[in-house]
Order: structure tokens, then sequence, then C-alpha cells
């Protein structure tokens, strides 16, 4: 057994967070993850707030345990479907991309716990002054849109500046790094790119083998100089999107060869046209499981190695 105060908080029995990932996590994995002792999240990515309401309830239909929903702060949709989990008072809200601060009110008072992605120490002190139940410390070698800093550098810095509980992120594939993460002052850990290949996770079989066949430099990060970075599997796309931004090409351009890019990936297997996106972790992970089966293999290597640990010490 581990403990850890996030388990109390949100009512878990593993400390472990499924990542929020846009087109990928929806009710079927997140409840999936739930029953399993983790939370589950169904992600909101850029869908309207029908769609999330949708899955949100389809998702207590099929787990009476907590799950959460990401809102992805960038989305046209963010405000009507902050508003949408309010009204059906999801247990716990996520936020990605951005600084959840003008939402906080209405959904604090639907009693939601609401644990922000926070890329900074700055954030992570202003989301804790205005109630947030905790912070997920998300370091730059995650899939998706990244911050600055690195797993191993955000998450200690975090842990000092609040009181509030830490979720570390990014890198985090297995046993090792759910430990490490304990030694860094975390209190969970939440993994997406772990998450693409389980059983019950909608990703397309294309996207599931480049998790599964990814080496540890697999990935490579665009859209830095548009401000929103994005890490994602090397491909065809993002080789023409990266030649793109080195020649100068406009904002509108790239965001015209990126619209429907990751939902290519995630639901058609689109190859050539569809952006993978996953996290350097990708090289740790060598097979397809059930979410139970993840879960519990995190579990039992994290403990395995904590056991140990004090023969490290003479
Ligand atoms: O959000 C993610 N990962 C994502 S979002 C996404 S969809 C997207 N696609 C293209 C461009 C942009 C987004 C795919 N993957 N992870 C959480 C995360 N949050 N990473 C970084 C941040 C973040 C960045 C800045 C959070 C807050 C923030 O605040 C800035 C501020 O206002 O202080």
């Amino acid at each position: 057994m581990i403990k850890s105060r996030i388990c109390e908080l949100i009512g878990l029995q593993y400390p472990i967070f499924q990542g929020g990932m846009a087109w990928v996590s929806e009710s079927k994995l997140a409840a999936a993850v739930s029953n399993a002792g983790g939370l589950g999240i169904i992600s909101a990515g850029s869908a309207d707030a029908a769609y999330v309401r949708d899955e949100v309830r389809k998702c207590k239909q099929l787990t009476d345990k907590p799950f959460g929903v990401n809102v992805m702060l960038l989305s046209p949709f963010a405000a009507e479907v902050a508003q949408v989990l309010a009204d059906e008072k999801v247990p716990v809200i996520t936020t990605g991309a951005g600084n959840p601060g003008k939402f906080m009110k209405i959904w604090l008072e639907a009693g939601i716990k609401v644990i922000p992605v926070v890329p900074s120490v700055a954030l992570a002190k202003k989301v804790e002054s205005v109630g947030a139940a905790a912070v997920i410390a998300e370091g730059g070698e995650s899939g998706g849109h990244i911050g600055e800093l690195a797993t191993m550098t955000l998450v200690p810095q975090v842990a000092e500046a609040v009181n509030i509980p830490v979720i570390a992120a990014g890198g985090i594939a297995d046993g090792r790094g759910m430990a490490a993460a304990y030694m860094l002052g975390a209190d969970a850990v939440q993994c997406g790119t772990r998450f693409l290949v389980a059983d019950e996770c909608r990703a397309s079989e294309v996207y599931k083998d480049k998790v599964i066949a990814a080496g540890d430099i697999e990935t490579i990060v665009t859209g830095r100089k548009g401000g929103h970075p994005v890490r994602a599997f090397k491909t065809p796309f993002t080789r023409k999107y990266a030649k793109m931004e080195q020649a100068g090409v406009s904002e509108e351009e790239l965001n015209k060869l990126g619209t429907g890019a990751l939902r290519k990936a995630v639901m058609d297997g689109n190859a050539e046209e569809g952006c993978f996106m996953a996290g350097q972790s990708a090289g740790m992970v060598h097979k397809r499981q059930s979410a139970a089966e993840i879960i519990r293999d995190l579990m039992e290597e994290c403990e395995a190695i904590l056991k140990n640990a004090p023969s490290l010490v003479v």
C-alpha cells in the first residue's frame, strides 16, 4: 500500500491519474481507469458542451467511482463546457493550456475539486490562492501542449511552493517514474502515453502501434514560434509542420495544416496527415494491456522500488 493525501482527498484507491488526452480520453477509458481504482479523466478537448454532457452522463453509467473531466482552456467552447460541468457536478475538473481563474467560482460553488495543470510555480501559487484542491505539475517530457520546465525541476519547485497536493506528470510511464515522483515531493502521478495503448482506449491501431514501436528519440516539439509548443511523434505531418515553421510560414497557414490533424491520428490512423501526440515516455511503453493491468503494474513496480530503497543507504 502506498499512502497518499490525494487518495483521501478524492476517494481513490491508487494515486494514479489518467491524463485527459483530446480525442483519446472518452468515457469508456475514463470509467475503466476509475473502476480500476485510479482517476479516469474524460477530455473535453475542443468539443462542444453537448458532447461533453453526453460523455459525462455515459461515464456516470459506467462507474460509481470518482472521475474527472479535463477542460482545455484554449478551446472556443471552454466557457459553455465549464457551465455544463458545474451543472453536472462532476467530482473532479482538471484544466490545461491556461489559467482557469475565471471558472473557479462556479466550479467551487458546485462542490467540484479543481486540479489545474501548471507549468510554473507562479501559476501553482495563483490557483492555490483561489481554491484549487491540488495541482498537476506537468513537465515538458509529456505529449501534447507543453510548458518550459522538465518534470525533474518543476515538481520539486512546485511542491515546495504550495501546501496542496502535487500530482507529477510528464515522462512517467512505469513504477520507476512513479517512485521518483514521490522523491521529488509529489503525492500522485498522471500518465497519458501509457494509457494510449490501454485495451479500453479508442486510439487507432496505427496510433497504438506507433507507441509500442517508439524508441527514445521518437518525438519532436513543433509550434514553439507560435507560443503553443506541442510534442508529437516524428511523422510526415510534423516534419512538414517543422519545415514550414522554419521557413517562416504564417500562423494562419500553420493552423490550417494543423486543423483536424489530431482527429486524423486518433480516429483514422492516418499516418501521413495525422498528428500523433505522445510523450517521451513512449519509448518505455512496450505492451498493450487493460487499464486495470497498467495500474496494477505501476503500483507493484513502485512499491517494490520504494521497499528496496532503504538498502541504498548504508
Ligand atoms: O494542455 C495540455 N496538453 C495538451 S492541450 C492540447 S490541444 C492543443 N493543441 C494545439 C495547441 C494547443 C493545445 C494537447 N495537449 N497539458 C497541460 C498543460 N497546460 N501543458 C501546459 C499547460 C499550461 C500552459 C500555460 C497551463 C497553464 C498555462 O498558463 C499560462 C498562464 O495563463 O499563466
